[in-house]
């Protein structure tokens, strides 16, 4: 008896230690056994073992994660040979490796590989009966981002004969942005606490710090910063430093730099200065000596990255001093040490008559001030991450200054961690626009890609949406996200189709069924969110402070431009933000070309019209409807795309495994009931405006407008 019920013991422990294996934690680095037996054979067949040529952390990293993938994939140990011989798998600086392939055989030639010192090239050579496959690059960071994608080739089940690459990045900084506290409380963040323990840093590393900067690699993300940009400056100091330190170092065979976000005045607050002035001749010692201090504990640390005068963060206006003044100061502190300075344009204040107007308004006259080593950093569109803005302006406007993009991966306006949106066809959007800047064709993409001097950088940056949670986004397509992001940083010309394709593929597995059906629901998920959020042009319109739910009919706050029915303005007229030449004339911060596709009601696309116009409720639609019937019309076609998706996701309860299974299903579920509130409460404000009917045909809603505005969310998270 007590044997028996040890024996049960025991295998329930068994279960319980591999039971992780399908919780998400592993992402798209999976590395599940081929289950195409043909497929397999070849593969065992093509690869014996490794060849390390030369000795890196980085060409370490490599080794380690082509093992783990590849005796994974092919179920098999994969030795490490002391001599490349036929069937290796060759990895290595070009420098290093071509020596040993000479070697091998005089006639091979020197592998071309690209120029861009984080480029990389793996191609198959013919030796003998199974060839050899080489991963090479000028740097060993080059080689192990050839690794991470040999091997997404190999879970993508991709034959031996098509196992070929050649690839740069676009952009030089592919940085993610943590809005992470010292107490690890993640602003914005819906995926449980920071990952970064500070109180157990630095001594303890958690092994979850490399598997995070493995999943970085894997996507050629090179940049992070750790801490939110409202920024606590005791980060800056000693004990933070050493803890810094720590990460920065499991960080950089991953080929990722550490940024810092830095507070305003950290002078007053860490050192009793009287100002923070950044023309103080004090101030400017205190930041380069803390600079020195910092690069002390991270040589190769990238630099700082200020939210300044915006949202209540110290700035140089405190001291009558302007966005170059501050970040000159800081940029000349980091310019001794290769340093960059990423300054944020996200401003704001109440003093303008539309919010959409004031980082232009700002940023605008400044272009051309700025260091060569400082970059503004500029959010997708001109308000504030909302499910769909047109491109910020400034992206027509500057020229004569970096900038880079900033995407929010985190999904504070897109239903948090609760609802299945998958961003690619967004970002895109935004880098396809035109922005016509310096009255040429140019868009957004053409913008950040432009080196605008040799020494200048390129960018874009991410708002990270991972925390402690085990899978590490909260709703598990939240990974996509962030894989997406880092996909596009890489090659911002990829698909998002195809994207979709590599991350299902790697995630889930290879069935056809899988592929199309995940692929199809990812797709069409951010229209629908617009559908039953914010259709036709509607923006802003969500939960006060928490910004969880919606709140269109929300008046009071402070600030007019912190409530919903500014945004709206919807009256007994119509609805919409006129901002034309009549109204505040927003629309004059674009190129002619680009004003003019916008400036008319009749003709400005859809999509963006009530981010232009205030519009009648009769207002003739394309479709030959008024406003308010295709306003209706979205918000219903949303719920209903919601449930077509839940329908398509069950359709998959024997291809996907029952953890994963189950929770995407009873997230679909909370989707489908927030997607119907959305619609309900929407509707039944305007329509308070309107005046006119939800049409019969439709379900009609099953609470009253009372009842959403009674609804309180005292806990929501991310706050
Ligand atoms: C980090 C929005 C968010 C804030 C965020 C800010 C920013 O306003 O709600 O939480 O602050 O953007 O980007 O700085």
């Amino acid at each position: 008896m007590f044997k028996k019920t040890l024996l049960s013991v025991l295998i329930l422990f068994v279960l319980l230690s591999t039971s992780h294996s399908e919780d998400g934690y592993e992402l798209w680095l999976r590395y599940k056994k081929c289950d195409q037996p043909q497929l397999l054979a070849s593969y065992r067949n093509h690869f014996s073992g490794i060849f390390l040529a030369g000795n890196h952390p980085s060409i370490d990293a490599a080794f380690s994660e082509m093992v783990h993938g590849l005796s994974g994939i092919m179920d098999k140990n994969i030795p490490l040979l002391k001599s490349p011989q036929e069937g290796a798998i060759l990895i290595g600086t070009v420098t290093e490796l071509f020596p040993h392939l000479q070697k091998l055989s005089p006639s091979f030639k020197r592998p071309v590989v690209p120029q861009k010192k984080e480029g990389y090239v793996v191609v198959r050579i013919p030796y003998k009966q199974h060839g050899l496959t080489i991963i090479t690059s000028t740097s060993p960071v080059g080689v192990l981002y050839g690794s991470f994608h040999l091997l997404r080739l190999l879970q993508s089940q991709t034959p031996v004969e098509k196992l070929a690459a050649n690839e740069s990045p676009a952009l030089d900084l592919r940085m993610l942005n943590h809005w992470d506290n010292l107490t690890r409380h993640v602003e914005r963040g819906y995926a449980g606490i920071a990952l970064w323990n500070w109180h157990t840093l630095p001594d303890y590393k958690d092994p979850r710090y490399t598997d995070y900067a493995r999943a970085n690699a894997s996507l050629g993300i090179n940049a992070v910063t750790v801490t939110n940009v409202n920024a606590n400056a005791l980060v800056l100091t000693k004990p933070y430093l050493e803890k810094l330190q720590a990460l920065a170092d499991i960080f950089r065979p991953y080929g990722i730099r550490l940024f810092l976000t830095a507070r305003f005045s950290a002078p007053i607050e860490l050192d009793k200065f009287k100002t923070a002035d950044p023309l103080d001749e004090g101030v400017k010692a205190w930041w380069k000596r803390k600079t020195d201090e910092i690069y002390q504990y991270i040589p190769d640390f990238g630099g700082f990255l200020v939210k300044a005068n915006s949202e209540g963060q110290p700035g140089p206006q405190n001291y009558k001093r302007n966005h170059a003044d501050g970040a000159n100061m800081l940029a000349d502190a980091v310019a001794p040490h290769g340093g960059n300075i990423v300054w944020r344009a996200f401003v704001y204040n109440p003093e303008s008559d539309d919010r959409f107007k004031q980082a232009y308004e700002e940023f605008k006259p400044l272009d051309g001030q700025f260091r060569n080593n400082v970059l503004v950093q500029v959010k997708n569109g001109p308000i504030d991450f909302q499910p769909r803005e047109p491109f910020s302006p400034l992206f027509g406007a500057i020229s004569k200054t970096p900038l880079i993009m900033e995407f929010q991966i985190t999904q504070e306006y897109l239903g948090q961690a609760t609802h299945l949106v998958y961003q690619a066809p967004m970002f895109k959007e935004v880098l396809n626009a035109e922005t016509f800047s310096n009255g040429k064709p140019a868009t957004v993409l053409n913008v950040i890609e432009q080196r605008l001097r040799p020494d200048a950088l390129t960018g874009i940056a991410g708002v990270a949406n991972i925390g402690n949670d085990r899978n590490w986004t909260g709703h598990l397509f939240g990974q996509a996200n962030w894989y997406a992001f880092g996909r596009l940083a890489w090659n911002p010309n990829l698909s998002s189709e195809s994207i979709a394709e590599e991350w299902i593929r790697q995630t889930f597995n290879n069935h056809p069924v899988t592929v199309q059906t995940v692929q199809k629901m990812m797709m069409g998920s951010h229209e629908s969110l617009v559908r039953y959020m914010t259709p036709l042009g509607l923006a802003h319109i969500m939960g006060n402070g928490h910004h969880y739910g919606p709140l269109p009919w929300g008046n009071t706050l402070g600030r007019p431009d912190w409530n919903p029915v500014y945004y709206h303005r919807a009256d007994s007229f119509g609805i919409g933000f006129n901002r034309t030449a009549t109204g505040t004339n927003a629309l004059a911060q674009y190129a002619p070309e680009v004003r003019k596709q916008w400036e008319d009601s009749n003709s400005c696309d859809e999509k963006y019209l009530l981010w232009f116009h205030h519009v009648s409720w009769q207002h003739k639609m394309k479709s030959g409807k008024t406003l308010w019937q295709e306003l209706t019309d979205h918000y219903y076609q949303g719920v209903n795309d919601m449930r077509k998706m839940k329908v398509e996701w069950s359709g998959l309860v024997k291809k996907i495994d029952p953890e994963r299974f189950n929770h995407v299903s009873m997230l679909l579920g909370i989707q489908e009931k927030e997607a119907v509130w959305w619609r309900n409460a929407c509707l039944l404000y305007f329509q308070t405006f309107s005046k006119m009917p939800i049409p019969a045909h439709y379900e009609q809603p099953d609470q009253t407008l009372e009842y959403y505005k009674s609804l309180r969310f005292p806990y929501a998270p991310g706050n």
